[in-house]
């Protein structure tokens, strides 16, 4: 039984182009590109590409979030004196920071975070209009809307750590910069500036969905390649007719833990874990700075972290120590 592992895709499967569900082809006109096939793309799914959708939707979020990459990219090339050697070679490290606290949540001027607020804009409108599209072509092929929902979660992590937040706070100062490591940079100063952000309950839950999301995914992943040697992976076939393959998967769990997941809530479980991720992350981020001043002194007062020994002096908020 060892022959058939099927941990990397070995079969290609190839059948005439196939535009798509017949009952919606003719309403949709909006496609582009006759379907082709791709052989590397069949290494990892589906070897056919297109037909692509993109509509107005599509098209504007593409323009706007390359007006996006444009402003950082330029602002970050003009910051090596339009050297495109250094571009290159310090483009990890290189930022567009937003405005200085000083400006709350005026216009500053265009060196001074006003590029930021514009890439910022930008690339909101660009993820947006990109949400509104997978909103529309699910509703236009008679899905549920669940993949823009679970979309949504992350777009609220991103508005709040970008937009909501900063507005709570009375500036665009409090967002973070466009930038490989300077966002890195921001978030580890963020931990500090907020008494440790691992005394935050919502950042612990949101790092229990982040850890259970991979936890599940494997179990799932491997539990239906573990039975698609009998035909497991043939989803249609095992809801018709759970047949074989799903049985023994069920029986695999209820012998190793007892319990196991239906065909159709593991994906439940997959979609909430996932969305719960980014959706209980954002609350912890919004209450930072906003109620909650210092999560290590707060965690204190509730009990939840130890307070230092009585022979020491009593511990401020640093943000309070105005010596
Ligand atoms: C694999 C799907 C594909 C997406 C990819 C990302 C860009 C950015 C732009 C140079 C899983 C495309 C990247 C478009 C290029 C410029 C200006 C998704 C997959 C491949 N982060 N973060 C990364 C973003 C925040 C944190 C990597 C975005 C918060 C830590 C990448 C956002 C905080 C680490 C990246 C965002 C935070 C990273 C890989 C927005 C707290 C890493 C991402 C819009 C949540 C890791 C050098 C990835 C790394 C990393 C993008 C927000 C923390 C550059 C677009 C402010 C600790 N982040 N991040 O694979 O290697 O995601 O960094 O909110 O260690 Mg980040
Ligand atoms: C960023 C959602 C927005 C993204 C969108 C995508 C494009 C690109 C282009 C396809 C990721 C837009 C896409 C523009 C398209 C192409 C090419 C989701 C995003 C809309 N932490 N921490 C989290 C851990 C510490 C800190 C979450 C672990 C330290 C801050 C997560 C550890 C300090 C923030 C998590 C750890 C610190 C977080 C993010 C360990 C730093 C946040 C969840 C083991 C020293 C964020 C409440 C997520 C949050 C966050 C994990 C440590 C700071 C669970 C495992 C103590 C400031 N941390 N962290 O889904 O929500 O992100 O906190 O040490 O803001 Mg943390």
């Amino acid at each position: 039984m060892t022959d058939y592992q099927n941990i990397f895709t070995r079969v290609q499967l190839k059948a005439p182009v196939h535009a798509g569900v017949s009952d919606v082809i003719d309403t949709q006109g909006e496609r582009i590109g006759t379907p082709g096939f791709e052989y590397w793309l069949g290494k990892i799914g589906n070897a056919q590409l297109g037909p692509i959708y993109l509509g107005w939707t599509g098209v504007l979020s593409i323009v706007f979030g390359l007006v996006a990459i444009e402003i950082i990219g330029l602002n970050m090339w003009a910051s090596v004196n339009w050297d495109p050697v250094e571009f290159v070679r310090q483009l990890p490290w290189l930022a567009l920071e937003p405005p200085p606290p000083a400006y709350g949540l005026s216009f500053p001027p265009l060196n001074e975070g006003g590029w930021w607020l514009m890439a910022g804009f930008f690339l909101t409108a660009s993820i947006i209009l990109w949400w509104v599209r997978t909103y529309q072509r699910a509703v236009a092929l008679g899905m549920g809307t669940h993949v823009a929902w679970a979309f949504a979660a992350a777009i609220w992590l991103y508005l709040v750590l970008g937009f909501i937040r900063p507005i709570m706070m009375g500036s665009w100062g409090e967002a973070v910069p466009f930038g490989i490591f300077p966002h890195l940079d921001w978030t580890a100063a963020f931990s500090i500036r907020y008494g440790n952000l691992f005394y935050n309950p919502f950042h612990c839950l949101s790092i229990v969905f982040l850890y259970g999301s991979t936890l599940l995914f494997a179990m799932h992943g491997a539990t239906i390649l573990a039975v698609s040697r009998f035909g497991g992976d043939r989803e249609i076939e095992q809801i018709v007719d759970r047949g074989t393959a799903s049985e023994r998967a069920a029986l695999f769990w209820r012998w190793t833990m007892g319990f196991n997941a239906s065909m159709e809530s593991i994906h439940r479980w997959a979609w909430w874990f996932a969305v719960l991720c980014p959706l209980t992350g954002g609350i912890g981020i919004l209450l930072t700075g906003t109620a909650v001043d210092n999560w290590y002194l707060w965690a204190v007062k509730h009990d939840v972290a130890p307070a230092y020994p009585e022979v020491l002096p009593p511990v401020v908020d640093p943000a309070l120590n105005t010596q």
